[in-house]
């Protein structure tokens, strides 16, 4: 018998009845041919076992057992550090169906370039099969994926970022749906070759989606959203798909709970693009004058929202873990986080310390005097180079957070009272407003954006557009996806209503007017007084808009009435040009552009002509 015969018979380590699986697992590996195949029960003692191997090969160095019990730190190749979207495709029959916001690739094509990639790409490594949850186990908004990876660092990341396990397996039985999740780092071993700390391929990667059978292929790279193939590539670009067929949403949104010092809880989801503080404002600590209020933490990335029986949209957050950025995270900045890290963490690309522990800039306001870089290298103050990352990343388990809410895990999800939608915008859309209606949240929601060029004072700059803060995400053509977000408001008695934010407002300098961080609470209290029908607003061409009295600024010193009216200022003649702007986008999907868009930009226009 050959080696490779005798892995293709090798039977799981539990029970399997599902055949489809088996026969799927079977197919793979003789497609890649890996040295041996484990099926990962998702325990705790295979985690630590999986971690003492990576140490032993070099992917983990161990930190210090004092100052971060059972925590490690992993280097990634230095080109192999973040999502590659570039080389992410949606692979379907018909280009239009992925749009103008995905690079795509005909079914066939791709199936063929990925066989070639994938032929042998496991030999010298081990294949785990690595079933997960996307949610509560067992909830009806949950959906089940099956990742086969050649990356021990993927399986022990899954376990932190899902549930994962012999538990998913039960789940399907013989004959559940699962997503099929396929990915190698692409870096084959000869007989005797010795391994890298972080193997990838040093050039081919291919990010595939396959919507129409459901299916990811991911090839070459290691990194995060890339290799956790649960997180954007299923809850996001498959999701959307899925989301859209079958009438729910899965969306780039934390979760939070709002809870008034008189006991009541309103949850809302929030959208903002990549690397905008999401994680933050889902763990904020309300300030101390706010006294008696609090906030939960659902998630911190994504939700899955479906209807329920009483008219109201539900969301779960399908993940189980945060892989946050640690750039920036500090006690000021988060402190829910930074109690999070204190054990079982997986840091990527920070710096280590002396004894033995991680720091990042941002961590504390003097760094250490020394630190070895997220390469490797001596560091010191005086380097001309930064020591963690600028996407260093964490991982850890959300049952660590401490303002974790008590329904996280609730298979029935959580009622969504608002959703909130923010870009990173100098000029233009104010602290907050209300949508006058669904169609309009949606239009605004659509069009939100972030400035990529600093913009002159009282000036707009070029703006990409982000939409729903899923222009990374979105797994098919986003003019569709704008009729399903229109559609969704009208399947459900009871939609949330529609805010908009903008926490990055500058002044004539230049510099942020609004203080943000746990500030930003004012704005959440006065979200939900609104939802409660109990706070005041006035109306403006874009919605409802709260007064200077509505907020509560009990304890904010130093903040002018003057300072709120400029982060509140709809300036026409800026709209008008903003206006004209959302022209460019929609002139990109117009193919299927939803004529309800071109008639709110219309009506908004009038209304700034006035
Ligand atoms: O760089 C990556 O591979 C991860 S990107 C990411 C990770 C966690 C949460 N959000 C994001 C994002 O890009 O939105
Ligand atoms: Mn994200």
């Amino acid at each position: 018998m050959t080696q490779q015969t005798s892995v293709l018979s090798k039977a799981p380590q539990y029970p399997v009845k599902h055949k489809k699986l088996l026969a799927w697992v079977k197919e793979i590996a003789e497609l890649c041919q890996p040295d041996d195949i484990y099926w990962c029960d998702g325990s705790e003692e295979e985690y630590d076992r999986l971690c003492a191997e990576m140490v032993e090969s070099g992917t983990l160095i161990p930190l210090n057992e004092e100052k971060r019990p059972r925590s490690f730190l992993a280097r990634s190749n230095p080109a192999d550090v973040a999502r590659v979207e570039e080389r992410t495709f949606i692979c379907c029959e018909n280009k239009d169906d992925a749009g103008p916001n995905n690079n795509w690739m005909q079914t066939a094509k791709a199936k063929s370039v990925l066989k070639d990639l994938f032929k042998k790409s496991m030999k010298g490594r081990t294949m785990y099969v690595v079933p997960f949850s996307m949610g509560p186990l067992g909830s009806h908004i949950a959906h089940i994926g099956v990742e086969l990876t050649d990356s021990p660092y993927v399986a022990a990341n899954m376990k932190i970022m899902t549930r994962m396990g012999q538990k998913v397996v039960d789940i399907l039985g013989e004959d559940g749906e699962f997503v099929p999740c396929l990915h190698s780092v692409g870096h084959p071993l000869s007989p005797g070759e010795k391994d890298d700390p972080w193997p990838c391929h040093p050039f081919e990667k291919y990010i595939c989606h396959f919507p129409e059978t459901r299916e990811i292929w991911s090839y070459g790279s290691g990194y995060g959203g890339n290799a956790l193939l649960g997180k954007k590539c299923f809850a996001l670009r498959i999701a959307s798909n899925m989301a859209k067929e079958e009438g729910w949403l899965a969306e780039h949104m934390l979760i939070l709970g709002l809870e008034s010092p008189e006991g009541e809880k309103t949850y809302v989801a929030a959208a903002f693009p990549s690397a905008c503080g999401k994680t933050n404002l889902a763990m904020i600590i309300p300030p101390e004058s706010m006294k008696g209020w609090k906030v939960t933490t659902i998630g911190d990335d994504i939700a899955w929202i479906k209807p329920g029986k009483d008219g109201r949209l539900y969301a779960i957050n399908p993940e189980a873990g945060y892989f946050g950025v640690a750039p920036g995270t500090s006690e000021k900045t988060n402190l829910n986080a930074m109690r999070t890290l204190e054990k079982n963490c997986i840091f990527t690309n920070v710096a280590l310390t002396p004894d033995g522990d991680v720091w990042w800039e941002g961590m504390t306001d003097e760094p250490p005097a020394e630190l070895t870089d997220w390469r490797g290298r001596k560091w010191t103050p005086d380097a001309d180079r930064r020591a963690s990352h600028a996407n260093a990343r964490f991982t850890v388990s959300a049952s660590q957070c401490p303002s974790l809410d008590p329904a996280w895990d609730d298979p029935e999800g959580v009622p969504i009272s608002a959703f909130i939608f923010g870009g990173r915008r100098a000029s233009a859309i104010p602290l907050v407003f209300e949508s006058f209606n669904w169609n309009f949240g949606v239009y605004m929601a659509a069009t939100m954006g972030s400035e990529t060029t600093a913009a002159a004072a009282g000036d707009v700059g070029d703006v990409r557009r982000d939409p729903m803060a899923m222009k990374p995400f979105c797994g098919y053509h986003m003019g569709d996806y704008f009729n399903h977000w229109l559609q969704m408001g009208h399947i459900v008695e009871n939609a949330p209503q529609i805010f908009c934010v903008n926490w990055f407002r500058t002044d004539k300098d230049g510099k942020f007017i609004w203080p943000g961080f746990s500030e930003n609470m004012r704005v959440l209290k006065w979200i939900f007084d609104r939802v409660h029908g109990r706070a005041t607003a006035k109306q403006t061409n874009l919605g409802w808009m709260p007064n200077y009295e509505d907020i509560d600024w009990t304890g904010l010193d130093g903040f002018s009435e003057k300072q709120f009216n400029e982060l509140m200022e709809i300036d026409a003649e800026i709209w008008k040009h903003e206006l004209e702007t959302h022209e460019e986008l929609f002139e990109e999907l117009k193919k299927r552009l939803p004529r309800e868009m071109v008639l709110k930009r219309e009506l908004l226009t009038l209304s700034f002509m006035r």
